[in-house]
């Protein structure tokens, strides 16, 4: 039939796979291998337009890889802890597990719609006590190795959750969901040695050269290595000292004051007995906890009253402060001011009249310089010393290290390396969450849970009704016997950061079955690392960083045998979409909007006017959202996987149109109804003769095999499918009733098929089948250009026998005189003109003539 029947085709080429097991890895040795992996999906319900976006990127390198022999292992799982579950839980009365297991039933048939090269026997979901019960396992094994401590921590605490919130999730000093005045509180939590691996974390991003250079960046910045000194500072009338960081040690001749953060424990102390200082710190504290809170916030300071000491000279005192811009968890919660040079120290003392001193000369306008601190404009930039005696003279980066010299050896402190990244804290006082294996005794203290009592399961008789922790309510889970002493004791209701489970699975992959271990050494050992990964650069930090972190400590505890997770990165652009807007400012749906009589937009039913149109991120709130599941209903997933691969390269933020859809639509039905019609010469004919027309096709055909595998290698996807569609142009040239074009074309539309597979597979397939290709295509491997139609500069060759012309030949400019009469005793009419008699002589004149004596 010349209607093409996405729908039935579709679901039958799915069916051909499953059945065939096309996309079951195993491990083949002999083969190179290749890992590729989309970031895994949170079991929100629906998929989403990101989603098929990511999805179709890993398909396309999957189908890809495996057409070109390597050993493909292409999986997917679910994200499957979190707290959208327990909000579900809460307002819809639905148990968050059964929430999570009915929203990946539904999606896994979305994504099953799509026609990804999946191997679904490898399927992992994070909630499952087969899965978390390896991670229980890890964190014994981290706890052994010295990888995880407790420790208490300021958090923000919200009183009507009764639960810790992420800065993120403070607003303006406000809970986000409930609006409460967040407080901070001390809570002892589990934190994970993040820090212990910062230095090999931030150097090995040299070795990630296929990860974006901005990914990199935003790693090396989140680490943020800072090259300073530790030093004391006497307290005038106290025998104890207070240490200070600081990266500027030349700057010592400049210091006007001294600033501790407001939980400082020296501050804790001298609030004891200062109300208004208590008062100061009460406040301070009420303040968000994030770098940007702090770094937004107006900076203010309170003099204790107490005095310290200047390390180089013993009669010089300076005020300390309590100040909201010292965070307490960076270097030693302590600093020195040095107005002059730091803005923000400038400001401070500006604001509370302490003065400045330069200590540092510009080489160029001076006098400007110096004007400029004066109007409040701290000078950050090189120079020499000045004001500062022993160090005059020197350059910065010499008086730094002269200061620390004369400090180390006054025994007041040392050089020092300083880390932006923090420890990982990863206590959540949730439900929905992997129990953190630990036991409390009154008598022995914090006690492991013993290995062989894991999984500890989560209960799934918990009720949501009343704020809090469902563990902490539960009436009997939390009540235990001590494995130490016996006695009674506490479970840890703390559940897991979801983050913890998104940091290993793509190693439980390789063996998603064992059950007695997290990985099979052997699996794990051939399939890692990742060869290349996918997914959104809203996780270039945070997932990333912490799977780095995690496959070294998994690495140093034995478990896997590489230490960086993902070899290669991509990162792909969102997908976005128009916006409009009526005049009360309220979102309109972009179906909503219809071009009015005078042109200008409009309400389609009332007629009121709508400004907009301008292409945003696809939002909820905005109401510019596209379902993919319409999509792929109305139009098929090939129609939808190229569009996602047309329009901008992955990297880039994708335009979502009708048009593009459209024009997608009616490329899938114009290379279908192209095979239908099709008048072809059987498979394995012979090539006739070509005409120069249709040579110049072929030329172009084989360009384009050529070119189309190195953009896919590039992940130029979007060029790649600009090229097959002009390739198609072409081949819609062909004269008909030619030999020898019906034969180009059954050439080209084999070579498409080919080509397209990776991208539209369910097409390809279908059209592979029609023209009588042998086997699947899913498993056929990735054409071959014919090297000498690459060849740009190209003759026609004449070519006689006996001195009569037979047949012309395309040949590479100045082709070897052996391939030119190669070429020539391989056409048709030249081997009918011989009639099997063996050519007595064979003359070439180059670029000319081959002429064939029989
Ligand atoms: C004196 C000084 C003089 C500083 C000067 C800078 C310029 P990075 O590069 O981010 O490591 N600092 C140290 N600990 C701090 C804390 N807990 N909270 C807030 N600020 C802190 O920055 C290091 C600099 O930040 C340190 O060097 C210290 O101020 C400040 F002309 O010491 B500096
Ligand atoms: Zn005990």
């Amino acid at each position: 039939g010349d209607r093409y029947n996405v729908k039935e085709t579709e679901a039958r080429w799915q069916q051909v796979w499953e059945e065939k097991r096309c996309f079951e890895a195993e491990i083949a040795p002999g083969k190179p291998k290749y890992y590729v992996l989309e970031m895994f999906p949170y079991p929100s319900g629906r998929i989403h337009m990101g989603h098929v976006r990511n999805y179709t990127l890993g398909d396309v390198v999957a189908r890809y890889k495996r057409a070109k022999g390597f050993n493909v292992l292409h999986p997917m799982g679910w994200d499957a802890f979190g707290l959208p579950a327990e909000n579900a839980a809460i307002s819809n009365n639905v148990h968050p597990a059964k929430w999570t297991r009915e929203n990946i039933a539904a999606m896994r048939e979305q994504l099953k719609s799509m026609g990804l090269s999946y191997d679904w026997r490898r399927e992992v979901a994070t909630c499952e006590p087969q899965y978390y019960r390896h991670e229980q396992k890890m964190f014994l094994d981290f706890l052994k190795n010295g990888l995880v401590y407790r420790k208490e921590s300021w958090v923000n605490w919200d009183p009507v959750e009764n639960t810790v919130l992420a800065n993120e999730q403070v607003i303006d000093g406000h809970g986000w969901r409930s609006g409460a005045l967040v407080e901070k509180r001390l809570l002892s939590q589990w934190f994970l040695k993040i820090t212990a691996y910062a230095q090999d974390l931030l150097d090995s991003l040299a070795t990630l050269e296929r990860w974006p250079e901005r990914v990199r960046l935003m790693q090396e910045n989140w680490i943020g290595r800072s090259e300073g000194a530790r030093l004391m500072f006497d307290l005038a009338g106290r025998s104890d000292q207070l240490e200070i960081f600081t990266t500027r040690p030349d700057t010592l001749f400049g210091a006007k004051f001294v600033a501790i953060a407001a939980n400082h424990p020296l501050a804790a102390e001298l609030a004891a007995g200062n109300a208004g200082l208590a008062e100061f710190i009460g406040e301070c504290n009420r303040m968000g906890t994030s770098e940007a809170a702090i770094e937004t916030a107006e900076k203010k300071g309170f003099d204790t009253g107490l005095k310290a000491v200047h390390p180089f000279d013993p009669t010089w005192t300076l005020p300390i402060y309590v100040a909201n811009f010292v965070l307490m968890d960076y270097g030693s919660g302590a600093i020195f001011g040095c107005p002059a040079h730091d803005q923000r120290d400038l400001d401070f003392a500006n604001k509370y009249g302490l003065g400045w001193t330069q200590v540092v000369e510009a080489a160029a306008d001076r006098e400007a310089v110096t004007a400029a601190i004066a109007k409040g404009e701290a000078y950050t930039g090189d120079g020499k010393a000045i004001n500062s005696q022993f160090l005059d003279g020197l350059a910065v980066d010499e008086a730094k290290a002269e200061a620390i010299r004369r400090i180390e050896a006054m025994g007041r402190g040392e050089r020092t390396i300083n880390y932006r990244l923090r420890d990982w804290g990863v206590s959540r006082q949730r439900y929905w969450g992997c129990p953190i294996p630990v036991i409390h005794c009154e008598s022995c203290g914090t006690v492991p849970v013993p290995a062989e009592q894991l999984p500890v399961e989560l209960p799934e008789d918990v009720s949501f009704d009343k704020p809090g922790n469902p563990l902490d309510h539960h009436p009997t889970w939390k009540h235990v016997n001590c494995p130490v002493c016996g006695k009674p004791a506490r479970r840890e209701t703390d559940t897991f950061d979801t983050f913890f489970e998104s940091s290993w699975y793509f190693a439980r992959y390789t063996s998603p079955d064992r059950q007695d271990v997290a990985f099979d050494r052997a699996a794990a050992d051939y399939w890692m690392s990742v060869d290349q990964y996918i997914g959104g650069i809203e996780h270039a930090v945070l997932h990333l960083l912490y799977s780095r972190f995690f496959t070294r400590a998994l690495k140093d505890c034995g478990y896997l045998g590489v230490k960086e997770p993902f070899a290669g990165l991509l990162t792909q652009g969102m997908i976005c979409h128009e916006t409009y807007k009526s005049a009360d400012g309220a979102w309109l749906f972009p179906t909503d909007v219809v071009s009015g009589p005078d042109g200008k937009l409009v309400h389609a039913v009332t007629g009121a006017p709508v400004t907009g149109g301008r292409s945003e991120k696809m939002s909820k709130s905005k109401k510019n959202v596209v379902d993919p599941a319409g999509i792929i209903d109305g139009y098929g997933a090939d129609t939808a996987r190229l569009f996602m691969l047309s329009d901008s390269p992955p990297e880039r933020d994708l335009d979502w149109t009708e048009a593009g859809i459209d024009g997608a639509w009616r490329y899938v039905n114009r290379l279908w109804r192209m095979v239908a019609s099709a008048e072809l010469p059987a498979a394995g004919t012979p090539m006739p003769e070509l005409s120069t027309e249709t040579l110049k096709i072929r030329r172009l055909l084989h360009k384009t095999i050529a070119q189309v595998g190195e953009d896919l290698e590039r992940f130029h996807f979007n060029k790649a499918v600009a090229r097959i569609r002009e390739m198609t142009n072409g081949l819609g040239e062909l004269p008909a009733g030619d030999a020898g074009a019906a034969w180009v074309l059954r050439e080209g539309l084999e070579a498409t098929a080919r080509l397209i597979g990776p991208m539209m597979p369910h097409l390809a397939e279908e059209m592979w089948q029609t023209l009588g290709g042998a086997g699947l295509l899913a498993e056929a491997s990735w054409p071959v250009a014919d090297p000498a139609l690459l060849v740009e500069d190209s003759v026609t060759v004449a070519v006689q026998v006996n001195g009569k012309l037979r047949a012309t030949i395309e040949l590479p400019k100045d082709a070897d005189a052996a391939l030119a009469e190669q070429t020539a005793l391989a056409q048709p009419p030249v081997i009918s003109a011989m009639s099997g008699k063996p050519a007595r002589k064979v003359v070439v004149v180059p670029n000319r003539i081959v002429n064939v004596v029989v």
